[in-house]
């Protein structure tokens, strides 16, 4: 019954920030797929037996992947298969239910927030039992085996009918499809004062939450409007779709430009949220209000002792390092230590077992607790919910009165997109090379003060990330970051964060691109972004 299939390794299945990710088309190659969940497999060991979570975010090859998937697993020897009705967990989703089912990890298919479609983005990663994405030692093995596979184990059965709640068998392994949504609608009961937030609702606060055609959409309706009593139409774009619609599922001023609309309207509604792919990134916009990710994780850091679930307090915050600093002051002022890590959601894992953060965040509108090992992104917006429900304050009022406790983080992260290859790494090579010479050197925004490539030491593991991005710091506390994206399927990205504080007596009030227009021009001197890629200016800010 189970079947060696010889196969050819493909060169470039080098997982990257959270996954491999790729287009479409290129999935599509033969047993490219299956060379890959095999390789993954082939990295680990002690799974005979267990149970595995798999499900995606709906996008264009997830249900026909799901299928490779279970014949190899099953053809592998894992005992057990959890995998979300019609193929369907969100990221934040799978990661709860890894954990609740004692699972021994699993696959999950995703691009996150890049499009999906028959020409667009495809991506598989794998999490560990404690839910969160797999570590950079378990990747780079992944990444090893992918180059030396020769041949992969596979079932010759039928597909799986994954529309069908309850337990199938594949072999000698069961198939249990469950129900995507209610595991996880119960663990946010579990950590929000519902109750406050239905009486909210009730009172006739209102809100717009985006899920742009993606997999939050059954989550956010089932939440919000079935378990809160929010009125029908509060969730937008709620059906998740192969091709989310056309939507570009990334939730920023740009891709979601129409939410950002309805918010700064005159008669808007009172709070706006959007979410990803698959569901572990947030936008957060109050009634004429945009609140950076990077103020979002300060403000919900502040405030989470609001929430039933952190009453006790936080044990620590965690951020990543482009993420701007304004949690920094958040952490100090309630003397709790903050941790500084590389991008990527895998590097809080470690800490989060190890009881040393409660909440963390990333500047790409991620933000997460230690519920699960993975960004969540309605956690992030109920977390808000359940703040307003208490603070009965609309958020420009929230804003301004954190700014004027802790002072302003101004920021902004600049994409060039679709770069060469070459010459993005020779942008990041010069610059690289040129460290030891800028300290002293005179900018727009001031003289330098510090310039190095961000190296993380695990506190918990003291496993080493090296070359995480370049910093450059100037006299007054701003703050420039290079680094290139990890995520993208075509070409280079670089991104450039900027970032520039304002003490509580200062200028609180700037618009953002005029606080930092210096920092863009001495970006531009000292990167020579312009003279490396041709690009007058930034495809994407946000
Ligand atoms: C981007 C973001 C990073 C995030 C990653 C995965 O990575 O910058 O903060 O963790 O995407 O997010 P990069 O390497 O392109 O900068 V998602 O929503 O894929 O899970
Ligand atoms: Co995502």
């Amino acid at each position: 019954m189970i079947q060696t299939v010889a196969t050819t390794p493909y060169p470039d299945q080098k997982p990257g920030t959270s996954g491999l990710r790729k287009k479409v088309r290129v999935f599509q190659q033969p047993h490219y797929a299956a060379n890959f969940v095999q390789s993954v497999f082939d990295s680990l060991d002690g799974f005979a037996g267990q149970t595995l979570v798999v499900g995606g975010d709906g996008r264009y090859l997830n249900r026909e992947v799901i299928q490779t998937m279970l014949r190899i697993a099953a053809a592998n020897g894992f005992g057990r298969v959890l995998v979300g009705q019609g193929g369907i967990l969100s990221t934040p989703a799978a990661s709860h239910v890894i954990r609740k089912s004692g699972a021994f990890g699993g696959l999950i298919l995703s691009a996150s927030h890049n499009p999906g479609g028959p020409d667009e983005d495809f991506g598989i990663k794998y999490n560990i039992g404690n839910g969160g994405p797999a570590p950079e030692g378990v990747t780079a093995a992944i990444h090893a085996r992918t180059l030396e596979i020769s041949e992969y184990r596979t079932l010759d059965t039928p597909d799986i009918d994954l529309d069908q709640l309850g337990t199938q068998m594949l072999g000698e392994m069961t198939v249990e499809v469950i129900d995507p949504v209610a595991d996880y609608a119960d663990l946010m009961e579990t950590l929000f004062d519902f109750d406050a937030i239905r009486a909210l609702f009730a009172g006739g606060f209102t809100l717009s939450f985006d899920a742009m055609s993606a997999v939050t959409g059954p989550y956010a309706t089932e939440i919000l409007e079935r378990r809160l009593g929010a009125p029908a139409g509060t969730v937008v774009n709620g059906t998740p779709l192969p091709d989310f619609g056309h939507h570009h599922p990334d939730p920023n001023l740009v891709h979601a430009r129409d939410l950002y609309e309805r918010l700064m309207a005159e008669e808007g509604p009172d709070f706006g949220a959007a979410s990803d792919g698959d569901g572990d990134r947030n936008l957060i916009i109050g009634r004429h209000q945009y609140v950076t990710p990077s103020d979002s994780l300060a403000v919900l850091a502040a405030n989470a002792h609001l929430a039933p679930g952190y009453a006790r307090g936080l044990k620590g915050i965690a951020r990543s390092m482009p993420t701007s600093g304004a949690a920094d002051r958040v952490a100090q002022a309630l003397g709790i230590p903050l941790y500084e890590t590389p991008t990527g959601w895998k590097f809080f894992g470690n800490l989060l077992d190890a009881g040393m953060a409660t909440i963390c965040g990333e500047e790409s509108a991620g933000t997460g607790s230690d519920h699960v090992r993975e960004k969540d992104g309605l956690w992030a917006v109920l977390l808000w919910l359940n703040i307003l429900a208490v603070r009965r304050q609309p958020v420009t009022e929230i804003m301004a009165e954190h700014w004027a406790r802790y002072g302003r983080n101004y920021y902004a992260r600049h994409d060039y997109e679709g770069i060469a290859t070459e010459r993005a790494d020779a942008l990041m090579a010069e610059l690289r090379g040129a460290l030891p010479t800028l300290p002293g050197r005179e900018t727009a925004a001031g003289a330098v003060s510090t310039a190095d490539d961000f190296s993380y030491t695990d506190p918990t593991d003291g496993s080493v990330s090296a070359h995480q991005g370049i910093r450059i710091g100037f006299a007054d506390g701003s703050r420039v970051v290079f680094r290139l994206s990890g995520t993208g399927t075509q070409g280079a990205t670089l991104r450039v964060y900027l970032e520039r504080y304002v003490g509580a007596d200062g200028e609180l009030a700037l618009e953002t691109a005029d606080a930092l227009a210096p920092l863009i021009q001495a970006a531009d001197a000292l990167a020579g972004i312009t003279r490396h890629t041709g690009m007058d200016e930034p495809s994407v800010i946000t």
